[in-house]
């Protein structure tokens, strides 16, 4: 009955019959060898979906080989199943997946998106891609089959999708990375993307033996001092424009540098931003080594980040999105804030 509930409502499993997963889970039944990949700095649903989909993989008695380009930050390590995860370099450095036939890729947008993992792909594997990102441009690239739909919450919604078109029983292992995948990407079941649906999915992993407090003091409520410190000062060089509509956090490159904090450990300090009563857009400008400014956006309702990302090369979704512009620093932010400037007047 269960099932009834989740096939009837919208989002990831709007597809009544499984006819697409149907298709995918015959490609994948009919290779032997694999190589999951996912996107550089890998939040939650990127790990988490990594390591169901190589538990979907082992299920089905293939040979699974996980890289991504930075490994695992400590917020997942609590998953068992992503100690498998490779970074790019290392993995390549064995020569291991040469003998790969198949490239699942998941959660990203676009190749680029694989950073130094898109060094392990070679001309004769076949692509699988799997993604909820609205302007997926994987295709056309050598792609052969696309499961991509941008109505799911998350990438980990659609694993979950194959491992039930596969008729798999879900065990604590694969709740538990489906789970962590959902919860991050809904941002904890808050974001814009929650729905009856992904709740109703949650309930169910919740069921087969994720373990809600275990992720949330993993994926949210657990962080270094380091971070919590680095935190501090980019707090305070939060500040508003745009009457208020406009909040942002500007993070010099040697500030970042000498905290010793990872990337990804800093890239929810965006949401602090969106905090600030009022603001509908919210920026993080962190500046890389090289010169260039990587921009996190975040906004509130239909405040659309992911377009406006767009018309600067980068992507994402209505509420969150993400882009790269060139430095130094402070002409970053005068840039994009001119943007967001004249897009919320044309509102
Ligand atoms: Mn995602």
């Amino acid at each position: 009955m269960e099932g009834d509930i989740l096939r009837r409502e919208p989002g990831g499993a709007g597809q009544k019959d499984w006819q697409e997963e149907r298709a995918v889970l015959q490609v994948l039944q009919s290779r032997s060898r694999f190589l999951v990949l996912s996107h550089m700095h890998p939040d939650g649903d990127c790990i988490g979906s990594m390591v169901a989909m190589s538990w979907l993989l082992r299920r089905l008695g293939k040979v699974v080989y996980l890289v991504n380009q930075d490994g695992v930050p400590p917020a997942y390590r609590f998953l068992p199943g992503s100690r498998e995860i490779l970074r790019a370099r290392d993995f390549c450095a064995q020569g291991r997946g040469e003998r790969a036939e198949v490239a699942v890729i998941l959660d990203s947008g676009n190749l680029k998106r694989l950073g130094e993992a898109l060094a392990c792909l070679s001309p004769e594997m076949t692509v699988v891609n799997i993604d909820h990102h609205e302007q997926n441009q994987v295709e056309g690239a050598r792609t052969v089959v696309n499961y991509v739909h941008p109505e799911a919450s998350a990438t980990g919604e659609l694993v979950y999708n194959l491992i039930r078109a596969a008729g798999l029983e879900i065990d604590r292992e694969a709740a538990l990375a489906l789970y962590t995948a959902i919860f991050s990407d809904t941002g904890g079941f808050r974001f814009q993307n929650t729905n009856p649906y992904i709740l109703a999915l949650g309930a169910e992993l919740a069921r087969a033996g994720a373990d809600p407090p275990l992720v949330a003091e993993h994926v949210f409520d657990t962080k270094s001092l380091a971070v919590l410190k680095l935190l501090g000062r980019a707090l305070s060089s939060l500040e508003v424009t745009a009457g208020g509509r406009v909040a942002w956090i500007a993070m010099p490159e040697e500030v970042l540098t000498s905290s010793g904090v990872s990337w990804e450990e800093t890239e929810g300090f965006v949401n602090y931003a969106r905090m600030v009563e009022g603001a509908q857009v919210a920026l993080l400008f962190r500046e890389e080594t090289g010169g260039k400014v990587r921009v996190s956006w975040r906004s509130r309702g239909s405040v659309d980040v992911g377009a406006m990302a767009r018309e600067l090369g980068g992507g994402g979704h209505v509420n969150a999105a993400g882009c790269e512009v060139p430095g130094p620093l402070n002409e970053g932010i005068q840039r994009v804030l001119r943007l967001v400037e004249e897009r919320l007047a044309e509102r």
